[in-house]
């Protein structure tokens, strides 16, 4: 197959307000996406995955200003800092947008302007309680005074101050029906489904417009034919979606080719911007519609939320260089079925690590490698007839793929995760069973054959386990002999590993977690 030939996948993260530094809940996004990004390319997708900084708003020029910076040399500052944690978290972007790169501009005001044409922007008051936190207004009822005599949105629990201003406002009200059409022919459109039924009845409970611009600050992208106005962020910050790829430029190859979005992965909190503001600025802007907007939950530390007042905010690199990399991914994309809110503590992180990592996948496949190394001159060896313990095993895990494939379509990460852990679970059980190192002594073609159907198994979930843990799954695969490039591919998943193939001295890749030595 070509590369033009290949179908196109789109996919993106939230772009992160760059106002603090980066934690778990960001990158467990992150690693989320990634690995759906990674899956896709394997399976021969020409993918392009997004991701970025949301960098306007008050909240940034807040932050900078009791910084005694520029709105622009904290972003500048920070942006490098997430760059840094994408890096540490092996993040394969295509491209790291900036809500302040020029050609964001162009579109922001671009789809701006389409919408401002199809009548659908005008300009007002507006009174209403503002959160700078969630860049968001309340209506009195969704607010409460609380003891300290401060006022605060009940959902966020954020404070929030009585903000009136010259406004223009989009006609979010006249979309109900056309959001309500979409979500009722779209039934896949929002996902989990318990969390786009919340998205759905709050639209069945009545839009009103939306004040889309700010004049008390100008830290934003201007309103297209009026200065004093900056849109309001979250404008712009959707709009990145449709910068990534190229617009307002509608003939470029980026865009014809990705847009529309196969899924934005959100979290839970911006569910409402992406499932009904969204899909409604669009509309306007006569521009086709994203696919799937993916809602995760939030993590936790120990059940509880994570705050820097409470000082359990961890820093990615940090539980990275605790635990590992591919630990940190396999740990998150395991533990948590993607969409439910989840938690984390050292105990369940050392319990993976140790049964599923170390245990199940590292030791088979070092005693089954070891067993080679001596017995079969270091060469997959030639297998004899299988029995039916065999054909079990390898039907088993030849249907993995399918299952992977079904499961990553949802971005039901975990299903995915635990069947194919089932298999080397029952590879395990076999190995056992068949006790090669018994074989040895009595029945070496059997030897042979039980190594073979092992090392097959651990070929094809290998290959599998790379979205997730790609440098582990990666130094399996080279211990297996199987070259980087087709041979890693889930094309090859089919083609059984070739016997004679030569093998490299097996080397240990899931080390258990060791507690550190008291001080
Ligand atoms: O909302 N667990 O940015 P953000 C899991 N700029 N996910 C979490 C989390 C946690 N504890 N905390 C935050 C914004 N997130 C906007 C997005 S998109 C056009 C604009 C997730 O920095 C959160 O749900 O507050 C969001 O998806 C992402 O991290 C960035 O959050």
């Amino acid at each position: 197959m070509t590369f033009s030939e290949k179908t196109p996948f789109y996919i993106t993260t939230a772009i992160t307000y760059p106002n603090g530094v980066p934690h778990i809940g960001h990158a467990y996004e992150y690693i989320a996406t990634d690995a759906m990004a990674r899956f896709k390319r394997l399976d021969g997708f020409d993918v392009f995955f997004l991701t970025g900084t949301d960098e306007h708003g008050m909240k940034i020029a807040q932050t900078a200003e009791k910084e005694g910076i520029t709105p622009k040399e904290l972003v500048d500052r920070n942006a490098d800092i997430y760059k840094a944690a994408h890096a540490a978290l092996g993040i394969s972007y295509d491209r790291f947008i900036r809500t302040t790169d020029a050609d964001h501009y162009a579109a922001s005001q671009a789809i701006w302007k389409k919408m401002e044409a199809n009548g659908d922007i005008y300009l007002s008051k507006y009174e209403g309680w503002y959160s700078v936190r969630d860049e968001a207004y309340y209506v009195a009822d969704e607010t409460v005074v609380k003891d300290d005599g401060v006022r605060y949105s009940r959902e966020t629990d954020t404070e929030v101050t009585w903000t009136a201003e010259e406004s223009y406002f989009f006609r979010l009200s006249s979309y109900q029906d056309k959001l309500l059409a979409l979500y009722e022919a779209n039934p896949e459109f929002g996902a989990p489904q318990y969390r786009f039924n919340e998205v759905i009845s709050f639209v069945r409970n009545g839009l009103e417009d939306l004040s889309i611009s700010r004049t008390s600050f100008d830290w934003g992208v201007p309103v297209p034919g009026n200065d004093k106005h900056v849109m309001y962020v979250w404008v712009d910050a959707l709009t990145n979606y449709l910068t990534g790829v190229g617009y307002p430029d509608l003939e470029s190859e980026s865009f014809k080719k990705f847009w529309p979005a196969d899924v934005h992965v959100i979290g839970k909190d911006i569910s409402r911007f992406h499932a009904i503001f969204w899909p409604a600025f669009l509309m306007s802007a006569g521009l086709e519609l994203p696919k799937r907007v993916m809602i995760h939950g939030f993590l936790q530390n120990n059940g509880v939320k994570m705050s820097k007042s409470v000082g359990n905010v961890v820093a990615p690199e940090d539980f990275v260089a605790q635990y590992g990399l591919d630990q940190v991914r396999f740990f998150l994309l395991r533990e948590v079925p993607f969409g439910a809110d989840g938690n984390y503590n050292h105990e369940a992180i050392v319990g993976r690590m140790n049964s599923d990592l170390a245990n199940n996948f590292g030791n088979l496949a070092q005693r089954s490698l070891s067993m080679v190394a001596k017995n079969c001159e270091g060469r997959v060896p030639v297998p004899g007839t299988f029995t039916a313990a065999d054909e079990a095993l390898l039907g088993q895990a030849g249907c993995l793929l399918e299952i992977a494939r079904a499961a990553f379509e949802k971005q039901e990460f975990s299903r995915a995760l635990e069947a194919i852990w089932a298999v080397l679970g029952d590879t395990n059980a076999y190995f056992a069973d068949q006790a090669p190192w018994v074989l040895r002594k009595t029945d070496v073609e059997r030897m042979n054959t039980v190594l073979y159907v092992t090392l097959e198994v651990l070929r094809i979930v290998a290959i599998l386990a790379q979205p997730v843990m790609p440098t582990a799954a990666a130094a399996i695969l080279t211990s297996l002999g199987q070259p980087e490039g087709e041979a890693r591919q889930f094309a090859a998943i089919p083609a059984p590993i070739v016997a004679g193939t030569n093998l490299p001295a097996p080397a240990p890749v899931f080390p258990k977690y060791e507690e550190p030595a008291e001080a």
